[in-house]
């Protein structure tokens, strides 16, 4: 265990995320939206945060449909990255605007100390992908000139410039999927996502299976998290899928776990049938005790990650049963 209390320089920025992808191993990135979600993603050992703008919405009680302004975001991943020893890639939805808006954008997410943003080819403003109804796409001419605008308008080369397509969440199939991709990929794009809502994993591996650059492909599953049982991480990575990113899994067992908690509290009328099953009060402080590097599970993780050995709980168990990779 590391007795450093600070990461080095680089670590936790774009460097530092920068560093995971040019890594052999998948890269699997974790969904939060504060400082307490944050600390429990990488306690847990993830070597990577997601700042979701689902989540940031949720937790101000609004919409995801770019209801809140660009700052919002930028101060959420702020309270993130301030949080924890890890490199944030931001959620920036469709970039605020256009061209001009997504540059002033990066500049707001790099100022925060993010390691990266992802933008997506909706029109502004945006509507979560999992909201029914249409989901227009902006012109694939348009969204390049979008992306060459956050490319240009980054202070530090290693920012991250993530091109995230609807198409598929727009249903206009697989080959305008690959066809965007393959477009935001030769614009410049360090990783490309095609987004899916399936609920089967071969709407997106009909596009990975097709994919002929050298750009990473990430993936976003929630609708398919069946991905890791039906694929290994070295299948992925043969069809350069190179990163996953569980986006809203720790606000939906964190949405679960406090309505049975509230409810069964009113139901038994007592909140002692709970205790054995909630943290304890000592537990939740402890978590800001100290900063997290001092703990050394943080960097321990990255660096287990980086060096291409087993991560968090997978490390505890016998050789013979890990998932292979
Ligand atoms: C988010 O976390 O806000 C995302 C991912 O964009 S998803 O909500 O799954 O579309
Ligand atoms: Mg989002």
């Amino acid at each position: 265990m590391t007795t450093e209390l600070h990461p080095p320089a680089g670590r936790s920025g774009a460097d530092g995320l920068r560093e995971l992808l040019a890594s052999d191993r998948l890269l699997r990135i974790a969904g939060v939206h504060d400082a307490l979600g944050a600390r429990l993603a990488v306690s847990a050992g993830f070597p990577a945060l997601w700042s979701s703008g689902l989540g940031i919405c949720c937790s101000r009680g609004v919409l995801d449909c770019s209801t809140l302004p660009c700052h919002a975001f930028a101060d959420a991943a702020r309270t993130i990255a301030q949080a924890v020893p890890v490199p944030v890639l931001a959620d920036a939805d469709s970039g605020f605007g256009g061209a001009e808006a997504v540059g002033l954008a990066v500049h707001a997410f790099e100022a925060a100390g993010a390691a990266g943003i992802c933008v997506e080819d909706a029109p502004y403003p945006k509507r979560n992908s999992f909201l029914p109804g249409e989901h227009p796409l902006v012109e694939v001419a348009d969204f390049v000139a979008k992306l060459r605008a956050a490319l240009a308008a980054r202070q530090h080369a290693s920012f991250v410039i993530v091109a995230r397509t609807e198409a598929l969440i727009g249903g206009r199939g697989r080959d305008e999927a690959l066809a965007r991709c393959r477009a935001y990929a030769d614009a410049g794009a360090d990783l490309v996502i095609p987004h899916s809502r399936s609920s089967s994993v071969e709407e997106v591996m009909g596009v990975a299976r097709r994919w002929d650059r050298p750009v990473p492909l990430g993936l976003i599953p929630t609708t398919y998290p069946e991905l890791n049982d039906r694929y290994r991480d070295a299948d992925l990575l043969a069809f350069g899928i190179k990163v996953l990113i569980y986006a809203n899994q720790g606000l939906r067992a964190a949405v679960q776990a406090q309505s049975s908690a509230f409810r069964a509290m009113l139901d038994g009328g007592s909140a002692s049938p709970l205790e054995s099953h909630i943290a304890s009060v000592s537990q939740v402080v402890s978590l800001f005790a100290q900063p997290i590097a001092e703990t050394g599970q943080a960097s321990d993780h990255a660096e287990a990650e980086r060096r291409g050995e087993p991560r968090g709980a997978e490390a505890a168990l016998p050789t013979s049963t890990r998932a292979s990779s």
